[in-house]
């Protein structure tokens, strides 16, 4: 059977329009989004791409985590299949196009390799990864970090949401059980995973370039500081007798900035992105704080290096100011690298169309970092406007998208036969 890859056809429109009704599914006024795991929001956007996937004729399964997988057969059931896939839950008031382009646009690959008639020997697999953003549980990537191993049952039900939810019953709120020590993908299982994704950042759209592709995905550790101090009334508590939490965390957050800054690498990045400041009144002093720090670089030494040096800074601030600091990690994981044969179909999908893929690393992390703990994984990046993620106005091209997906439907070809 010719496996002319030119009678790949992708439906841009048809795609666009369907990712504009996925962003519909949110809690969050348009153009923002807000699609949190479990959630109506979530469960009516899962609803939706299963009714997708069955307008288009292909078989779909949920794990005990709510992991999707939409399978398209291939002609030799005894192959690992070759699988793509990205998440669609969204943190808060962020954008359209962040993980759900993985999800839509390989749902589209997969369409459009049906509709070809051209017929991959491996069966080609979609994944929509549950939880890829650490929103509710304060963690990220849950479905690929179960299936990976990375996380396993006893850990995954100690976890419990912002209001006290455990992940147990709220996975059995969203009318998903069974056990979750199944989860974990056995050796083998897949025998490649490529991951499509806006870049969320700069580089492609400042270079007029079409496509990234990931030669490695950084690091993250992320940690929760908990300060306490002395608080009491603004106006009648003298300065002497403070012992302020939110001078403190100041501090601190300076701290991070700076190992960040003079880490010696553009790759090393730190953030304070979320703070719960207790009582938080005007009038108030502040005698209690949470800090969220998420601190990343390509290059985990250096990573844990700057960890170690805001650690010890915290704790040098907290003793001077005579608060008690408690640290609590939250996770610590080892950066990914692509391999370099499913980066090398995905460049041969790009010299097709006369593509040269500018090649760059991933400063967010994906699922393919956990999923490269399960087979050789690699991603191919689409520019995104001024680099913008995280935010209401995120936004990629249709052109963009439909060359992404069509280069991703080839690459998936390719590693198929
Ligand atoms: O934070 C990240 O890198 C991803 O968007 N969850
Ligand atoms: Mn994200
Ligand atoms: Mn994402």
């Amino acid at each position: 059977m010719s496996q002319n890859p030119a009678k790949i056809q992708i439906d841009s429109k048809r795609l666009s329009v369907e990712l504009e009704h996925l962003a519909t599914f949110s809690d969050a006024p348009a153009p923002a989004v807000t699609r949190i795991l479990w959630t109506q929001a979530d469960q009516g956007a899962r609803a939706y791409l299963k009714s997708l996937s069955d307008a288009a004729g292909f078989k779909w399964r949920e794990d005990a985590l709510g992991n999707t997988f939409i399978r398209l057969e291939g002609t030799d059931s005894s192959l690992s299949a070759v699988a793509t896939g990205s998440h669609i839950d969204a943190i808060p008031f962020s954008g359209r196009f962040d993980g759900t382009v993985g999800v839509l646009g390989g749902l589209e690959a997969l369409r459009a390799v049906q509709n070809s008639g051209l017929k991959p020997r491996r069966s080609l697999e979609l994944i929509v990864f549950t939880a890829e953003e650490p929103t509710r549980f304060g963690v990220g990537c849950l479905g690929s970090r179960a299936m990976s191993g990375a996380l396993d049952a006893a850990k995954l039900e100690s976890y419990t949401d912002g209001d006290g939810v455990n992940l147990n019953d709220a996975r059995a709120a969203a009318g998903y059980s069974g056990s979750l020590e199944g989860l974990v993908l056995p050796e083998g299982f897949y025998h490649a995973f490529v991951e499509l994704h806006i870049e969320q950042g700069p580089l492609l759209e400042a270079e007029g370039q079409g496509i990234g592709l990931v030669t490695a995905i950084a690091a993250p550790a992320s940690l929760i500081l908990k300060l306490e101090g002395e608080g009491g009334h603004a106006g009648a508590m003298l300065m002497s007798l403070r012992r302020d939490v939110l001078v403190a965390a100041a501090e601190i957050v300076l701290e991070v900035e700076r190992a960040a800054l003079f880490a010696g690498s553009e790759d090393s990045v730190a953030t304070v992105g979320r703070i719960l400041n207790h009582p938080n009144n005007i009038n108030a002093v502040p005698s209690s704080l949470e800090l969220g720090l998420d601190i990343r670089d390509i290059d985990a030494l250096r990573r844990d290096g700057m960890v170690a040096q805001t650690l010890e800074a915290a704790h040098e601030i907290c003793t001077r100011r005579k608060i008690a600091l408690e640290v609590g990690w939250l996770n610590q994981d080892p950066p990914a690298r692509s391999s370099e044969w499913v980066l090398a179909a995905a460049r041969a999908a790009c010299l097709e169309l006369g593509i040269s893929p500018r090649e760059m690393v991933s400063r967010a992390y994906h699922d393919s970092l956990f999923m490269a703990r399960v087979c050789p994984m690699a991603m191919i990046f689409i520019p995104c406007f001024k680099g913008y993620s995280h935010r209401p106005d995120e936004f990629s091209a249709e052109a963009d998208i439909g060359c992404g997906v069509e280069i991703l439907a080839r690459t998936l070809l390719k590693l198929a036969n």
